[in-house]
């Protein structure tokens, strides 16, 4: 996780300079209205459909020519978000996926990269962003109420993402509406679908709880909802599947 940071981190350099924080920051203020994800109607299942070019753990998944019409597609199926990852050395994602996602859709939109500064959150914004990913994990506790705050005062949803009791325990503290608990382990890359339902239970009943990680089928996605999952987040499965509005369609039945 630290290694992934560094090299976002230096990514941010060059953009940094090209598009000052007042630029990109006044570039958020204008950019189109927030498209809410929450709140969300107890029981309403949903899924956000993520476009997801590679992994650490698997390499390549999907040669996606098409970003736009891949979140269609996304959008056909009755996607309830859409996840778009940006960063570009390990998931060989990019801003401009993001771009090109916002011009084909209207549904709420999750930048997913590892946001560690402030100039991260007005870039989502002013991308069209309309939900942050927050990970616990790489954040110091100021740090991450900081940027939870920021996003908050955007009008966003932060989706606080924990796989600890420890870090459940800090979304908890920051009284975070959107929980995610990734069942895959950072430090190793295993998933473990079992891993989300002991610490849901130690979730704010208040929460909406995200199940994150490890999805392959319909029946993963029931053993989410069953254990208090109010979404599921899905890559590799939609990705790699061929039928990606069937699959949304069918997982969020
Ligand atoms: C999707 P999967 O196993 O369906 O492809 O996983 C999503 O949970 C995963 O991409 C993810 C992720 C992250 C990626 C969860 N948290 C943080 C990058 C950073």
């Amino acid at each position: 996780l630290d290694a992934i940071v560094a090299g976002v981190r230096e990514d941010l350099g060059p953009r940094e300079s090209a598009v000052p924080l007042a630029e990109i920051r006044a570039r958020a203020a204008a950019a189109a209205p927030v498209r809410p994800l929450l709140p969300r109607a107890p029981g309403d299942f949903g899924i956000i459909a993520e476009v997801k070019r590679s992994s650490p753990s698997k390499g390549a998944l999907s040669d996606i020519a098409d970003p736009a019409a891949l979140a269609s597609a996304y959008a056909a199926g009755g996607a309830a978000a859409i996840s778009v990852l940006t960063e570009e050395r390990r998931f060989g994602g990019s801003l401009a996926d993001l771009d090109a996602v916002r011009a084909a859709v209207d549904v709420p939109l999750l930048r997913k990269d590892f946001v560690v500064t402030e100039y991260q959150v007005h870039e989502a914004r002013a991308h069209g962003a309309d939900i942050v990913l927050l990970i616990v994990a790489a954040l110091s506790e100021s740090q991450l109420a900081e940027l939870h705050g920021l996003a908050t005062e955007l009008g966003m949803a932060v989706l606080v993402e924990a796989h600890t009791p420890d870090e459940v325990a800090a979304a908890a503290a920051l009284e975070a509406p959107l929980i995610g608990i990734n069942t895959r382990n950072l430090k190793d890359l295993t998933v473990d679908l079992a891993r989300f339902a002991p610490l849901a239970a130690d979730c704010p009943p208040a929460a909406v709880l995200v199940g994150e990680s490890g999805v392959t089928d319909a029946g993963d996605v029931t053993a989410f909802a069953d254990a208090g999952a109010d979404l599921a987040l899905v890559g590799e499965a939609l990705v790699t599947g061929g039928r990606p509005q069937e699959a949304v369609a069918e997982f969020t039945a």
